[in-house]
């Protein structure tokens, strides 16, 4: 609401310029654009520190005292990484590579899925690009830094008001010797849906021109048919493809024999067959167990022959033993969080990892040091961000019940709660077990998941059972994302879709068995460009901005339409970001390489008759006094 009101504030229905124009024109009038970039940040500033951000209300505060997170320094020039190697050699090298190590390749996954999984993918940009120079020289020896992709790409745009690409190039630009890595959804691109091959194709070329490395791909329900339109891009654009299978079931346990040992070794087969460099293992709700990792790893690595890349989430509070059977075990690399971004619904702890192995003939060579420096700064980072903890205190056995991926979780829990089901979450959590069942146990990873997740929410508030829901005399009007499903429009699981419940949902209509992009007509790029430009009064809308309206054309809309009030926003402190400033308070905000504003904020003044509240800065030293409306 509080953008709405600003829309319609007339000193603010200026949209003669926008990002990408300011952000990277040189230009003649550069006092005159400042000026104008530094009174849209003091709007927004001035607009939360009088109404506050409706994202924090009511939620946990970080400490008064905290300051802004330090990095710690480079301790020396980046010492040649991965990346130098694929730039040079190609991503079958690095493959090659990754296979002839002894030691344990270790991945940091504390700027995706770290925070993905605890924080609801809240991190902001500033707090990642001000640590990356220090990833760069102190811990050159790590396989890979995960910085990009899943749930991050929308939720900058959404929740941040930031550039997802804009993070991209930053970071690539700060660790020029680290291979950066993504997360994938294959044709489900970073959405939720199914797009067009062609989008698909658009988006990888992009995101390997803007900077990632290596392309974790995976599909929802492991359908490879469904994975190769963005596995050839990504082997196209000359990057390394990680073909991945998601792990589910229970590998032991001869009740869930669909997914058994031989079905792994043939779907690894099969993404060796399709080209990827490097088979990725996702345990992405962290179900293997140690017993399991050793004969999947073993069997995986002697039957498929691709250096695997091992990926858990610690719900259960085992997820270290289970990472240090797949080394034992032969996996080549394995992914971390560090400390304070790691444990729960997390990646088990980094810096645990290394020291677990260090003197071993898997010792990963990392710098114990660097990694508790770095450590300390994401922990000041994570107290930033108290708002959206989201109060796991314990490990959870209770995920082997309901098998719910670690970005899911909180997730689920949240909206279980706006539901007024908070109470009820071990139903949601057994319902959520039965849904999966129904659906013939299924893979569980977005976008599936939120499928599974959509239907146990509607058996808990409605109490279905799945014996009621699955009766074709009782009346259930399914959630559209189930009906989407059981259409076929996110591919094919193992052994096709259950009758009986296709048949109840689909009331008659057919369903699609073939690959959905293969019925999709390609989106016209340069119609789209130009229709996009003319929605925007003539922006220049290039790839990157294109790229991100075909995932997401609100969303994207959305954070245009802000970004031309508050514009570069991304530059102020999180703390700014979420609570704006105390009177007496003093920030500085790099709006361009070496152009600093220093911001101080003076005073908050009455409000007026009509209803606006003078805010009192110092900008640069000069006294500005800016008007938002008063909602509070
Ligand atoms: C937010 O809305 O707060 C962040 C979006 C997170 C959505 C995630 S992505 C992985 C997981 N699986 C789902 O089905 N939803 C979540
Ligand atoms: C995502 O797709 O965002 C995931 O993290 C899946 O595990
Ligand atoms: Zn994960």
């Amino acid at each position: 609401a509080f953008v709405e009101n600003l829309l319609k504030h007339p000193t603010f229905l200026d949209n003669t310029y926008t990002t990408k124009f300011i952000d990277t024109t040189p230009d003649l009038f550069l006092f005159k654009k400042r000026r104008d970039r530094a009174t849209k940040i003091l709007t927004y500033i001035a607009d939360i520190t009088v109404n506050g951000h409706p994202e924090t209300a009511g939620r946990a505060k970080p400490a008064a005292e905290l300051r802004t997170p330090k990095a710690p320094a480079p301790l020396a020039d980046p010492a040649p990484g991965t990346r130098n190697l694929l730039e040079a050699k190609g991503p079958q090298a690095v493959a090659d590579w990754m296979a002839a190590q002894k030691q344990v390749l270790i991945t940091d996954t504390t700027m995706r899925d770290g925070h993905q999984s605890l924080l609801a993918t809240r991190m902001r940009s500033i707090d990642m690009i001000r640590v990356a120079p220090t990833y760069a020289a102190n811990l050159p020896q790590l396989f890979s830094v995960e910085c990009w992709g899943g749930a991050t790409f929308d939720v900058a745009y959404r929740f941040l008001q930031e550039c997802p690409w804009q993070r991209l190039r930053d970071l690539r630009a700060a660790m020029p010797n680290l291979m950066t890595q993504m997360l994938l959804r294959a044709s489900n691109g970073v959405g939720y849906t199914n797009y067009p091959d062609n989008v698909v194709q658009a988006f990888v070329k992009q995101a390997a021109a803007t900077g990632v490395d290596v392309f974790r791909v995976f599909d929802s329900l492991n359908w490879v048919e469904n994975m190769r339109v963005a596995m050839d891009a990504v082997i196209e654009a000359n990057k390394v493809c990680e073909g991945t299978i998601c792990y589910t079931g229970d590998l032991l346990d001869p009740n869930r024999a669909k997914y058994d040992l031989s079905y792994y070794v043939a779907m690894g087969r099969d993404l060796k067959a399709a080209g990827a460099h490097v088979l990725g293992l996702k345990d992405m709700a962290g179900l293997l167990k140690p017993a399991s990792a050793r004969i999947l790893i073993k069997a995986l690595k002697e039957e498929v022959g691709l250096p695997i890349h091992f990926h858990t989430h610690d719900t259960s509070g085992i997820a270290g033993a289970t990472v240090l059977a797949a080394c034992e075990a032969g996996v080549d690399a394995v992914d971390a969080a560090m400390d304070a971004f790691s444990g729960g619904t997390s990646q088990p702890c980094l810096g645990s990892i290394v020291e677990a192995l260090r003197h071993t003939d898997r010792d990963t060579g990392l710098d114990m040091a660097a990694v508790r420096q770095v450590s300390n700064y994401w922990e000041q980072v994570r107290a930033q961000y108290a708002a959206f903890e989201s109060g796991i205190p314990a490990p959870a056995s209770e995920v082997y019940l309901h098998e719910m991926p670690g970005g899911q979780f909180t997730n689920l829990k949240a909206q279980a709660r706006s539901l007024g089901l908070e109470e009820r979450w071990h139903e949601v959590a057994q319902a959520y077990a039965d849904a999966n069942q129904m659906f013939g146990d299924i893979v569980k990873v977005t976008p599936s998941s939120k499928v599974v997740g959509d239907m146990a929410l509607m058996m808990v508030a409605q109490n279905l059972s799945r014996a009621q829901v699955e009766d074709p005399a009782v009346d259930v009007a399914f959630p559209d994302s189930v009906a989407d499903m059981l259409k076929g429009n996110l591919g094919q699981p193992p052994g096709g879709w259950p009758e009986g419940i296709s048949k109840k949902v689909l009331k008659g209509e057919t369903a699609l068995t073939s690959r959905p992009g293969a019925g999709m007509a390609p989106v016209d790029l340069e119609e789209t460009r130009t229709k996009l430009s003319a929605e925007l009064n003539g922006f220049r809308v290039d790839d990157e901005d294109l790229n991100g309206y075909l995932m997401y054309p609100k969303v994207y809309l959305d954070y245009m339409g802000r970004h031309r009030l508050y514009g570069p926003v991304r530059t102020l402190p999180t703390r700014t970001f979420f609570y704006g400033m105390q009177p007496g308070e003093e920030i500085t905000a790099e709006i361009d390489p070496g152009k600093t504003l220093e911001i101080r904020l003076q005073a908050v003044g009455e409000t007026t008759e009509e209803g606006d509240a003078k805010v009192f800065f110092e900008l640069n030293g000069q006294p500005r006094v800016i008007r938002v409306p008063n909602r509070a």
